[in-house]
């Protein structure tokens, strides 16, 4: 007999089926033992009657997290005894035959209840990824993504893979990881902005969904050391305000598609959504400053960039005057910006940049890029760097680039803001930070010489 999901027990009353999960939690109420089993769909009630002997001993043994495999008939619950709270609560299964796939050892805390600190919950991940709130995080996050890429394609972007492997960082500043590239230097790319910009010449509208590694060195509730990018890049923008069209677009529609695909996940996690206006409110980053001291007299008007206190103070401010959880910030000062970015012609001590502020964090950064072949060279040397290093890259510019922009939203980020979680490591399945690649880094062996000079020969054996 074929296997079905729990889920499509509830169309099948009267019928012979077979159901398979683990048991989510046992009860017994004289001579019937009820399980509830759960499967990707959901949860079904299976009953188990003294008077049907072999499979009701059967079920004596059974344990929480216990893989079953059970035969049976549906039948209608009585009124009464439905379950509103769960999708298959009309029905039950009426055990006939059951086989165990796999055992559980004792579960060191409940996984329902889950009243465990952050370290414990990301030490036993394996074991923590069955239960519904942290699977509903995470059916969300596929959510965004897809949200992402479909309305990108919808507007005729495509999508491409960029290197992981890089020769130079792009964002500047030293959070890069260095990595023994043969016998070369190498990085971890920090993020796919200077592949995104020389793909326009292929497709002239594109985005990426990829992994990126900044070397944080702080443990900080918004860093991650690798986290996702969905990053986009357009030519022949009129201005770089498309670009910031583009992101509103975006965030709309993964706000209105996690709303109506992902329900079910909402609840579970009890999640409000962030509230949005008609236009998201902009603001200059310097108004900004100029706003956030007079809410609060903390004068931070000369910083070079908001501060984490002043993005939750701004955010409270566009939430207060404009109804919106979600604010533009633009006009980053340049020296505070990477060397692509587009000074603003009328005052070119700020870029045409922007940040995406949610509920009081940054989730996504763009702007205008600059475009000039001859204006990206001096800028390369104004920052400090040498443009032969970026030869390859400069190619993309040497040969006609039109005038463009983009941005980069942190995914989990967005995760972590729309859903209201505490710690971005909750956004992230398996987050790395300076602590931790899942187990803590403080529990595992320091790295052993012998094994980078093996790599070493080897390599030098295949150059022979
Ligand atoms: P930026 O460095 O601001 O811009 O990064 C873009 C977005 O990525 C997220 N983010 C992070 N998320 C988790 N952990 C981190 N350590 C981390 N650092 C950044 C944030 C941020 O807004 N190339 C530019 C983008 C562009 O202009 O197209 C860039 O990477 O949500």
């Amino acid at each position: 007999m074929k296997r079905i999901f729990n889920q499509e027990t509830i169309n099948k009353i009267g019928e012979k089926i077979k159901v398979a999960g683990w048991i989510n939690n046992r009860r017994v109420h004289g001579k019937i033992l009820f399980i509830d089993l759960r499967d990707m769909s959901g949860i079904i009630q299976v009953v188990f009657n003294e008077k049907n002997q072999e499979p009701y001993n059967a079920a004596q043994e059974l344990k929480s997290e216990w893989v079953v495999e059970i035969i049976g008939t549906i039948q209608k619950r009585p009124t009464g005894m439905i379950n509103s709270e769960i999708k298959t609560g009309e029905v039950e299964l009426q055990a006939e035959d059951i086989k165990i796939l796999a055992k559980s050892e004792q579960l060191p805390f409940d996984i329902q209840e889950l009243k465990v600190s952050l370290p414990t919950l990301l030490d036993y991940r394996p074991l923590v990824v069955k239960n519904q709130k942290i699977k509903a995080i995470f059916k969300i996050e596929e959510e965004i993504i897809n949200s992402f890429r479909r309305t990108l394609q919808k507007l005729q972007f495509t999508e491409f893979q960029a290197p992981v492997i890089v020769p130079a960082n792009a964002e500047g500043g030293a959070a890069v990881f260095h990595i023994d590239y043969y016998d070369y230097d190498a990085y971890l790319t920090q993020s796919p902005q200077l592949y995104k910009q020389i793909m326009l010449n292929c497709f002239e509208r594109v985005f990426t969904v990829n992994k990126v590694f900044r070397a944080e060195p702080s443990v900080t509730t918004r860093h991650l050391a690798e986290y996702t990018s969905l990053d986009m890049e357009m030519a022949f923008i009129d201005s770089w305000e498309d670009t910031m069209e583009v992101a509103e677009t975006v965030i709309r529609n993964m706000l209105s598609d996690v709303k109506n695909n992902c329900s079910e996940e909402l609840k579970t996690l009890g999640v409000v959504l962030p509230q949005l206006n008609d236009k998201l409110p902009r603001l200059k980053m310097r108004e900004a400053q100029e706003i956030i001291f007079k809410r609060t007299k903390r004068d931070n008007r000369k910083e070079p960039d908001l501060e984490p206190e002043d993005e939750k103070e701004i955010c409270l401010f566009a939430k207060e005057k404009y109804n919106s959880e979600l604010i533009f910030i633009t006009h980053y000062p340049t020296k505070k910006r990477p060397f692509y970015t587009y000074p603003d012609p009328k005052d070119p001590e700020h870029t045409l940049s922007f940040d995406i502020l949610c509920r009081g964090l940054e989730i996504t950064t763009g702007g205008q890029r600059i475009n000039d072949y001859t204006k990206l060279i001096s800028n390369i040397k104004k920052w400090g760097s040498d443009p032969r290093d970026f030869e390859y890259y400069l190619q993309a510019f040497k040969y006609g680039m039109p005038p463009e922009g983009g941005f980069a939203m942190g995914l989990e980020r967005i995760v972590k803001q729309i859903i209201g979680l505490e710690n971005i490591r909750e956004a992230n399945a398996f987050p790395r930070d300076m602590e931790r690649i899942d187990e803590r880094l403080s529990l595992l062996q320091p790295k052993k010489k012998t094994a980078k000079t093996k790599t070493k020969k080897k390599t030098k054996k295949i150059k022979k």
